[in-house]
């Protein structure tokens, strides 16, 4: 389980310059990432913009990422999708590509019971013989994996981890104590990384990573070393850009795609109803990167 223990940048969609997926901005994007040194790649998660998506679309950019880094980083494939059936789908083509585990979020837009997320998650496992990683991300899909629910989950020996971006940390500790050492939980709120990993997280999988690397990487470093001074004012900084990338009028994605455009990284802006930054404050974008680069 060492592969997932680190700094994993959810993936950011790519598009080109009339909005479609993009296969060589999407190559472009994946090379800057390796060369930052992260540990891998969550492709197709929320940051991925994967709702907007097509079935077709979301096979494109699984199979550009697959063909660009596999073996050379740990690749995740979210393939949750609003119907089990396209979910399945998607799984088997991840593993088809060599994926080295897939995640998926609870089923959206209507109100699901415990019992029917559980029958949801377990069809994508039984689809395939990948690991699987449980996304509980509560405040964009309404359901908040319950501790029960996580106990029946992890008797199946296919569920290797959850990320969990739920805000209180205390729900790392308690995911962590219920399945033991042998068990991935990954830090989902960027903003509280240092404390997700002090109370027991392994690693983490966030949509600000690929915009500031080596500031989460370095965080990782001191937490690893036991210097939490330091860890804590890297946290300090990254809150300070974190709540910057989101005072803008368009969507963080958007901020964030403006800010890797400054770095050379051309990957379009974001797709409706997803807003673009505009106006006045496209001039704050460069405020922003200074804030990265001192
Ligand atoms: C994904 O699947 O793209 C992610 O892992 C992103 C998780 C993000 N949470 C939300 C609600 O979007 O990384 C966080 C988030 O961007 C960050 O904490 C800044 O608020």
């Amino acid at each position: 389980l060492e592969k997932y223990k680190g700094i994993i940048p959810a993936f950011y969609a790519c598009y080109d310059e009339l909005g479609e997926i993009s296969e060589s901005r999407t190559k472009e994007l994946c090379n800057y990432l390796y060369k930052k040194g992260v540990k891998g790649l969550y492709v197709g998660g929320s940051s991925g913009e994967c709702i907007y998506h097509s079935l077709e679309e979301r096979k494109a950019t699984l199979k550009y990422v697959a063909h660009q880094l596999k073996g050379k980083l740990t690749l995740i494939a979210h393939v949750g999708a609003p119907s089990t059936r396209d979910s399945v789908i998607l799984a088997k083509y991840a593993e088809e590509l060599g994926y080295d585990a897939v995640s998926a979020i609870p089923p959206i837009y209507f109100k699901f019971s415990e019992s029917s997320v559980y029958k949801y998650w377990t069809e994508i496992m039984d689809a395939t013989k990948m690991p699987f990683i449980i996304y509980n991300i509560p405040q964009t899909t309404g359901f908040d994996l319950s501790i029960n629910l996580f106990k029946r989950l992890i008797e199946n020996q296919k569920v290797i981890g959850v990320k969990n971006s739920s805000m209180p940390v205390m729900d790392i500790e308690r995911f962590k104590a219920t399945a033991g050492e042998d068990f991935i939980v990954f830090n989902g709120p960027d903003e509280q990384y240092v404390s997700g990993r002090i109370i027991g997280a392994d690693g983490g999988i966030g949509g600000t990573y690929g915009v500031m690397p080596e500031l989460f990487l370095m965080a990782e470093k001191f937490v690893s070393a036991g210097d939490f001074e330091n860890a804590r004012k890297i946290q300090h900084d990254i809150n300070d850009i974190i709540v910057a990338l989101c005072s803008l009028n368009g969507s963080l994605y958007s901020t964030i795609k403006e800010m890797l455009k400054l770095n050379g990284v051309y990957i379009g802006s974001v797709r409706a109803p997803l807003e673009s930054v505009s106006g006045d404050d496209l001039n704050k974008i460069a405020g922003i990167k200074a804030l990265i680069d001192n």
